[in-house]
């Protein structure tokens, strides 16, 4: 028969190592555990919700301004980062718009969400501008930013 002596002179080596293993396995699992995460925020979207908006007021003249706007007007995002830019339609029956640099197209209409999926291989800013409002001659400028950094 065999026996699996435990010599006293042997405990603190048995110690240390299942002290060794322990930690191993408690580091491992959290770096899997962060892996995981990683992995998550690579595969999914980000989203980046906007609105339009619109301003209006009365000169002193009594004459009426207003500039229609996308709003935040300026949003930031990442060299190949993978965006839901979601854009809510509230002011304005609506505004049909395009990408400069892109061939992103669509409309945005009232009490409507527009996803345009986002991702840029090049960083810069690109416009976002609504075709109907693109300057203060035709109550805008509705453009916003699109800052792509590294
Ligand atoms: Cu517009």
């Amino acid at each position: 028969m065999n026996f699996i002596v435990i010599k006293r002179n042997n405990v603190f080596k048995w110690v240390v190592v299942i002290f060794i293993i322990t930690s191993a396995i408690i580091w491992y699992s959290f770096q899997a555990k962060a892996l995981t995460v990683f992995q998550a925020d690579k595969t999914n979207y980000r989203e980046i919700h906007m609105v339009t908006g619109e301003f209006a007021t009365k000169t002193a003249e009594g004459k009426e301004i207003e500039a229609y706007r996308w709003d935040p007007g300026t949003i930031v995002l990442r060299k190949d980062e993978k965006v839901h830019l979601k854009i809510f339609g509230v002011n304005g029956q609506e505004h049909p718009f395009y990408i400069e640099g892109t061939d992103i197209q669509g409309t945005v209409q009232k009490g409507k969400e527009t996803t345009i999926p986002l991702q840029f291989n090049k960083t810069g800013t690109y416009r976002l501008i609504c075709i109907t409002h693109p300057d203060a001659e035709h109550n805008g400028p509705m453009i916003a930013y699109i800052v792509v950094i590294d």
